[in-house]
């Protein structure tokens, strides 16, 4: 099934199951109208940010898309430092001033959240290039959704990618919707993988709801990257569990169709299948159990948590040479 050791196996599964508790719980938040901003979830997706980050580093660098709480915690940021960011506390990853949609951490890598759909790869390409002339091995890995692929700035990147040979890997979240329009409508060649290896990328298409799947795929094109190889990409299918955004009556699809979906989509449940055997479904359950409590403890403190002075305004925000 995998190489991986029961260690790390767990780790795996710790961080969808932080992402799974952050999300479901922001579901529930956001409803109390105390959450500044627009939020969207990446539930649904967790296997994906996981199955790559497991091969990254901090010194590896991650331009994520406006659905970026997954990816934050795949790259290792502080949940509670999370949480406070997107109640706009000061004491949170960005000082309370990006929220959801801007949520960055330089410390793990994570280059931020972006509200401009196509906005990551272009980003991922300079640190890509970057990481090729400091020549440390590091990588660059862009999240884009099948509406983000559809970008120009994404075309861009992709071929910049290829005729600089930089290492860097495209990973495209096919979850089949952008906002309400079906990836079989937006997509006019209908692949995202066949458009990708047009511009000269190796292309691994992926179950992105089976974590092993993701992991092998992702190990393969990092490994290229890391070793000089050039980049790659990967299409990664996968459904999202909520709305677009918060709020977001979900009309595209009836609550039987999504029922039908998660019951056969479920990265954590998937996880829990293929791992029988080698991890105790025991410690699965308390690592929930844990993540529950994590989150529980991290929104009590952000609610209770100061915003950022109003004399703080344009700090953080402007940056000089
Ligand atoms: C340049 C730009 N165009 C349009 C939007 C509005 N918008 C926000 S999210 C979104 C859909 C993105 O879909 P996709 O890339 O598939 O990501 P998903 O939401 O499915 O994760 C759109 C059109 C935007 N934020 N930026």
């Amino acid at each position: 099934m995998t190489d991986l050791s029961r260690e790390q196996l767990l780790g795996a599964y710790d961080k969808m199951s932080k992402i799974r508790a952050f999300e479901d719980r922001l579901h529930k938040e956001n409803t109390t109208g105390d959450i500044p901003g627009f939020i969207h979830l990446y539930a649904g997706e967790e296997a994906i940010a996981t199955g790559i980050c497991e091969h990254l580093t901090p010194a590896d660098k991650i331009a994520s898309t406006h659905r970026g709480h997954g990816h934050c915690i795949a790259k290792g940021s502080d949940v509670r430092s999370m949480m406070f960011e997107i109640f706009g506390r000061a004491d949170g990853l960005c000082h309370g001033k990006g929220g959801s949609m801007h949520i960055a951490d330089l410390s793990v890598g994570m280059l931020g959240a972006n509200g401009i759909v196509g906005g990551g790869p272009p980003l991922t390409i300079g640190a890509a290039l970057t990481a090729k002339y400091r020549g440390e091995g590091n990588v660059a890995v862009s999240f884009t959704g099948d509406g983000g692929s559809n970008q120009g700035t994404t075309f861009e990147a992709m071929n910049m990618a290829v005729a600089l040979q930089l290492p860097i890997v495209f990973v495209f979240e096919n979850n089949g919707i952008g906002e309400a329009t079906g990836a079989d409508f937006s997509i006019g060649a209908k692949s995202i993988a066949a458009r990708a290896e047009g511009f000269g990328l190796p292309v691994l298409s992926v179950d992105g709801s089976d974590f092993f799947d993701m992991y092998a795929a992702a190990g393969e094109a990092v490994g290229r990257a890391r070793a000089g190889g050039g980049p790659s990409a990967i299409e990664a299918s996968a459904i999202r569990f909520y709305g677009h955004f918060e709020g977001d009556p979900g009309l595209i699809r009836t609550q039987e169709q999504l029922a039908a979906q998660k019951a056969s989509k479920d990265p954590l449940q998937i996880f829990r299948d293929k791992a029988a055997g080698t991890v105790d479904p025991a410690e699965l359950d308390e690592i929930d159990a844990s993540n529950i409590d994590l989150v529980d403890q991290a929104v009590a403190d952000a609610r209770a948590a100061a915003e950022p002075d109003p004399s703080e305004v344009d700090t953080d925000v402007y940056l000089s040479y």
